[in-house]
């Protein structure tokens, strides 16, 4: 999603792009052949700057976290020197909890924090496959307007569809819904989104999950606004039907997935709200055990590759 909207932004001849990867060995290689986006309609390679040292760029107007929301900590600890006076930090990973990360380091009137309904499919170190374009909504938790105008003109300006909410929660529990309802069964069926709708007791599971995620946020006194759940998820099925959703990407490349903070989020903050999410501790049982972790780069010197829960 980096890279994807990193060749996105380059579009407009006013922005000055810079990706910064935490592996230099990848850093290099994106820097010499650019970014390749493959569409149905055609491949293109974008160059981008793109390096594994913060001290190589300037203060940015705006630095989007792109990282897995596991890697949102050491993402901003790692860019802590490259924020200025003037640098918006905008989160649009998946997950909950990410922007309070954010605000650990960062001015919380600097922050922002989004949704973006574009898919990718990383093919390759900086090879991606563009799954659409959608639409990024963003916000500031703590209702910095300004930063969020500012931050929606760099998008126009790629002629990118953004809209800005004054209630950013509202979207990113409406995303989170519908990555608890969509991921964990794509991961563990190994089935592309649209299948959900097709495999009868797939689709019955995955109204379950929704209804269930559904009742937590009521629980925790969340504004879900006028949000039809399951049809919501579905339209995402439809629309995405070719798709490989990230945890299914992330469970075949043997890599962590962002579960915990995903169905294991939702667990928790029912927990926390003295009622239970049985299907969100069940999938997050079974996608936590589906795959030997591999230690991250971004948390050398932690020890194991077992991941750390930074939750709400
Ligand atoms: O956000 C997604 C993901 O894959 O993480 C969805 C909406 C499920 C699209 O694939």
């Amino acid at each position: 999603m980096g890279c994807l909207h990193g060749a996105l932004l380059s579009r407009a001849a006013e922005i000055d792009v810079c990706l910064l990867d935490h592996r230099p060995q990848r850093a290099a290689q994106i820097q010499h052949q650019g970014v390749i986006v493959e569409s149905a309609q055609s491949t293109d390679t974008v160059p981008i700057h793109c390096t594994a040292d913060p001290g190589d760029l300037p203060a940015p107007d705006l630095l989007i976290v792109f990282t897995k929301a596991y890697d949102a900590e050491a993402a901003i600890r790692r860019s802590e020197p490259l924020i200025g006076s003037h640098t918006a930090v905008l989160t649009l990973q998946n997950g909950l909890g990410n922007y309070q990360i954010l605000q650990e380091y960062v001015a919380p009137e600097e922050v922002l924090a989004g949704t973006t309904s574009s898919g990718a499919t990383l093919l390759g170190p900086g090879h991606i496959r563009q799954a659409g374009v959608g639409e990024i909504v963003l916000g500031s938790p703590v209702g910095n307007s300004d930063l969020a105008d500012r931050a929606a003109a760099i998008f126009e300006s790629a002629r990118l569809s953004v809209e800005i909410t004054d209630n950013v929660d509202t979207i990113l529990w409406h995303k989170a819904l519908i990555n608890c309802a969509i991921n964990p069964l794509t991961a563990l069926t190994q089935r592309r989104n649209g299948e959900l709708l097709e495999i009868a007791p797939l689709h019955e599971l995955m109204i379950r999950v929704t209804q269930e995620v559904y009742t937590v946020a009521k629980a925790a006194g969340i504004d879900l606004g006028d949000f039809a759940p399951v049809k919501a998820v579905e339209q995402v099925c439809t629309a995405t039907a070719a798709n490989q959703s990230s945890m299914l990407q992330d469970v075949q490349a043997g890599r962590c997935t962002e579960i915990d903070y995903i169905n294991g989020a939702i667990a928790q903050i029912a927990r926390e709200h003295h009622t239970t999410a049985p299907l969100c501790e069940c999938l997050t049982a079974l996608v936590g055990g589906h795959v030997t972790l591999p230690p991250s780069p971004l948390r050398h010197g932690e020890g194991s590759g077992v991941r750390k829960s930074r939750r709400m």
